[in-house]
């Protein structure tokens, strides 16, 4: 176990994408931190997440030094297909913004920020359990935590609280200083990972009298795809026949000749919610990612939330220590929860747009939905607006 350190600049808690960024970002001017995360990187590296990198997102990669596993084996995606029922089109995001995502997931952009920052020396410690924080509301607050049975103390100028929607940063803020926002949908998403060549070469979003459906990939012979399920469904509903035969039911038939099943090698059961907790900074703390925002992933903005907001944090602090200028501190909340509130709308749209509500006993609700999916498969300007949100709006 490497020795900890009894003071750094910024200590930041959660070593997922925000964290681990965060400190190559610090790193890169010359801002020392260190990671604590409850975890160890092989379980870290174990969770099967996003798979979606925005345009402006793949550029800071590149720029912090890890994007070159993502440039060699990832899939630029020049646009992406939305189906009703046996209707499709295409969202030419190239000819539309000029810009493409990358399909890359999560799991591999979390390993090559665990190589790079072991390449930087940037110490993580895993195992970090019990943390606490006192004094945020000083210039020095000192992090207490557990870690191989024995109790360990960090001084620091800054918390960075990273550690995402189950963490603890998010309580270190007063109560009555903070604003909690929250919308929670009456449907989960069941995710399935196989073996299998990808159904498309696009990734394909589909809305059907069953419920949505999505088609993604991780390699050319690795395949991710989602379906909707009741709010109170378990894995143990979902064996893989039943998995793949919704799948199929949901999907325009000509998709589903190029459908090939087979074993699961992961499933999950995730929920869905919107939820933002307001402000992101008090005195020394500052949050990113998850630990102050959480999106239903038909957007697929977590991720690239948690990679805007730590550019943003990482300006700031840069700034106080190059000019000792708190001025990026006090504008950093605000900054990032602009980007954030326009990925939580547009992830909201989308959702209610894609998805069956169950008991949406309102006929004009039900027929918004449709109406909504009629406009976009009908307007150009429609079809741009997705598309400019969904590429990423300017970071
Ligand atoms: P993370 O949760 O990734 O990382 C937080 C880290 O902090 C974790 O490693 C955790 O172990 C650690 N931690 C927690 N408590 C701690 C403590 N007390 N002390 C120290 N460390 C602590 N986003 C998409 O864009 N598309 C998707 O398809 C998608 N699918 C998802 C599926 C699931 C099941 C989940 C949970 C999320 C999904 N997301 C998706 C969102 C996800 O990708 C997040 O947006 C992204 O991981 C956010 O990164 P972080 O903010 O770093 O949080
Ligand atoms: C994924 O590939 O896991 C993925 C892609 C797009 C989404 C959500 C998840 O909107």
């Amino acid at each position: 176990m490497s020795e900890t350190p009894k003071q750094t600049r910024v200590l930041i808690i959660g070593g997922g994408p925000a964290g681990s960024l965060l400190a190559l970002l610090l790193h890169q001017r010359e801002v020392e931190s260190v990671i604590l995360e409850l975890r160890t990187r092989e379980h870290v590296l174990e969770r099967v997440r996003a798979g979606v990198i925005e345009h402006g997102s793949a550029e800071v990669l590149r720029a912090a030094g890890v994007a070159g596993r993502m440039d060699s084996e990832g899939f630029v995606h020049e646009g992406v297909q939305v189906a009703h029922g046996e209707e499709m089109i295409r969202i030419d995001f190239e000819g539309l913004t000029g810009k493409h995502v990358t399909i890359y997931g999560q799991t591999e952009l979390q390993r090559d920020l665990y190589g790079a920052l072991d390449s930087a020396g940037i110490q993580l410690l895993d195992e970090a359990e019990g943390v606490r924080v006192e004094g945020i509301e000083g210039d020095s607050p000192m992090v207490t935590f557990e870690r191989d049975g024995a109790t360990e103390q960090i001084r620091c100028d800054f918390v960075a609280g990273c550690d995402g929607a189950h963490g603890v940063s998010n309580g270190f803020i007063p109560p009555s200083l903070q604003r909690t926002f929250e919308r929670t949908y009456p449907f989960c998403w069941v995710g399935l990972l196989s073996e299998t060549p990808p159904i498309s070469d696009e990734l394909i979003y589909a809305r059907h009298e069953r419920g949505f459906a999505l088609c993604s990939m991780r390699s050319e012979s690795r395949s991710r795809y989602y379906v909707q399920g009741s709010a109170d469904t378990t894995l143990a509903e979902w064996p893989d026949d039943r998995f793949w035969s919704e799948l199929a039911a949901r999907l325009p038939k000509t998709s589903v000749a190029s459908l090939v099943t087979g074993p699961s090698i992961e499933k999950i059961v995730t929920p869905l919610r919107s939820w933002v907790s307001e402000p992101l900074r008090h005195g020394r703390l500052l949050l990113a990612g998850d630990t102050a925002h959480v999106v239903p992933p038909t957007g697929a903005k977590g991720l690239n939330l948690a990679i805007s907001d730590v550019v943003y944090l990482s300006d700031a602090l840069a700034w106080f220590y190059r000019a000792g200028s708190t001025t990026g501190l006090e504008g950093y909340s605000d900054r990032a929860l602009a980007r954030v509130w326009k990925a939580v709308r547009f992830s909201w749209w989308m959702t209610n747009m894609l998805h069956l509500f169950p008991g949406m006993s309102d006929d004009f609700e039900r027929r918004l939905q449709t109406t909504e999916l009629d406009y976009l498969f009908g307007s150009d300007n429609a079809q741009r607006a997705m598309a400019e949100n969904y590429v990423g709006l300017p970071l």
